[in-house]
């Protein structure tokens, strides 16, 4: 344990010094993925911003306003700059805020999100682990479009962001921005910044901590965010004159094209993994029973872990079945029961029936009796008038004699 660390210096070259050069050349050959998620009301101008951040005309199909809900419609294109390959996967919300009944709104889209981080658990979690090429699905940057109306968040606005900003980057974009004057605009974004402060919601900080950047980041972290962009276009034709996109002092789009991909790309796939995954991933452990210690602060091994839960399986088996067992006895008990006092009604009818037998067998023997007396009556009569009548010719022939 007294292993001490020296400093030793190289006699020459030996060329660990181009390891940086290597995971350079190997992140290139793998390529990159970055998604984005698009929330905001129909119309609102999502697929112009996409359009005009990557500079290409994605697809861009118009959604109807006469959705039943609400739905995400995830689109996935091969792009390339200089030698980089980027994989990128734009989401879009399909009929938000169209319904009268906004209340279940953010579901679908908290639902995706999840889903997208379940995926990736479910393939961190296998045996044969392919992570190495994995297509990543999970959202790095959530861009909420919020319409310029100059007055405040919509209780819509609010609920859907307080939703997500547990689960993803979020970067609120004022939607058209061009379509108010520059100092309600302002305005505009001041009201909001204290509506999400007040709120407790959680927006996206570009990262201050890199020297390289910190200085761009901290000014946009205080400066707040809009948008403006067009279709095809780089520049647009205004009654009060021509309004150039890439020109920085009318609007902040080049600035979030800079801070979202030149800048600040990598940090939001970190935080995205660092962060809103690995929250994620720590609920989702925990609901499953894995935990790193056990009550005494001791390390808490997955096998130990294994075995507390198949005990615990086990055990509720066990309970299960002896509450089946229970169940059935006490069955059989009622059945039992219900079948004896059956047999008592069958057996009290019998005897009920037997009595009844044995009263009209009595009767019919009485019955009898008494007409076997009448008939000995008869009888008795009958001999007495025989003998009478015997005993009469004799008189009449004493008579005759006399
Ligand atoms: N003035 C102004 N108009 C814009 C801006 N962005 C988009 N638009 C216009 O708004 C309309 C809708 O823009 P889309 O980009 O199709 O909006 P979307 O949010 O993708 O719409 P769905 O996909 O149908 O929900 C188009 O006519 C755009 O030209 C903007 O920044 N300023
Ligand atoms: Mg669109």
């Amino acid at each position: 344990m007294n292993e001490e660390k020296r400093n030793l210096s190289l006699g020459g070259h030996v060329g660990f010094d181009s390891l940086p050069d290597q995971l350079v050349s190997k992140s290139v050959t793998q390529g990159f993925c970055f998604n984005i998620l698009c929330v905001g009301e129909t119309g609102i101008g999502k697929s112009t911003l996409m359009n005009t951040l990557f500079n290409t005309m994605f697809e861009n199909e118009e959604a109807s306003h006469y959705q039943n809900g609400v739905y995400l419609r995830p689109r996935t294109y091969d792009l390339q700059e200089s030698n980089v390959h980027l994989k990128l996967t734009i989401v879009d919300t399909v009929g938000f805020g169209d319904q009268i009944n906004k209340e279940d709104s953010y579901k679908p889209i908290v639902d995706y999100i999840d889903t997208q981080f379940e995926n990736y658990l479910q393939e961190e979690l296998k045996i044969k682990r392919s992570l190495f090429n994995y297509h990543d699905t999970r959202i790095h940057i959530c861009l909420y479009f919020i319409a310029p109306t100059g007055h405040s968040l919509k209780s819509l606005d609010l609920v859907t962001m307080k939703k997500l900003d547990s689960k993803v980057n979020i970067i609120p974009i004022i939607a058209k921005a061009d379509t108010i004057s520059k100092s309600e605009l302002h305005k505009f974004k001041i009201k909001i910044m204290s509506e999400l402060v007040s709120n407790g919601v959680q927006i996206y900080q570009f990262p201050t901590d890199d020297e390289a950047v910190s200085e761009i980041n901290a000014s946009m972290n205080v400066s707040h965010r809009s948008k403006w962009g067009n279709k095809t276009v780089r520049a647009r034709q205004y009654p009060w004159g021509v309004v150039q996109v890439e020109n920085e002092s009318h609007c902040d789009f080049v600035k979030l094209r800079e801070m979202l991909i030149r800048v600040n790309m990598e940090d939001l796939r970190e935080q995205t993994h660092a962060r809103h995954y690995e929250l994620y991933r720590r609920c989702k452990l925990e609901e499953m029973g894995f935990k790193d210690t056990d009550p005494d602060s001791q390390p808490f091994s997955l096998q130990e872990t294994y075995e507390a839960k198949r005990k615990e399986f086990l055990g509720d088996l066990q309970r299960k079945e002896e509450e089946m067992r229970q169940m059935f006895v006490n069955k059989v008990k009622e059945t039992e029961a219900e079948l004896k006092e059956k047999e008592r009604e069958l057996h009290d009818k019998f005897e009920q029936l037997k009595r009844m037998h044995q009263e009209e067998k009595r009767k019919v023997e009485e019955k009898r009796r008494d007409l076997e007396e009448e008939m000995n009556a008869f009888n008795r009569k009958k001999v007495a008038a025989e003998t009478l009548s015997l005993s009469q010719p004799l008189k009449k022939d004493k008579d005759k004699k006399k």
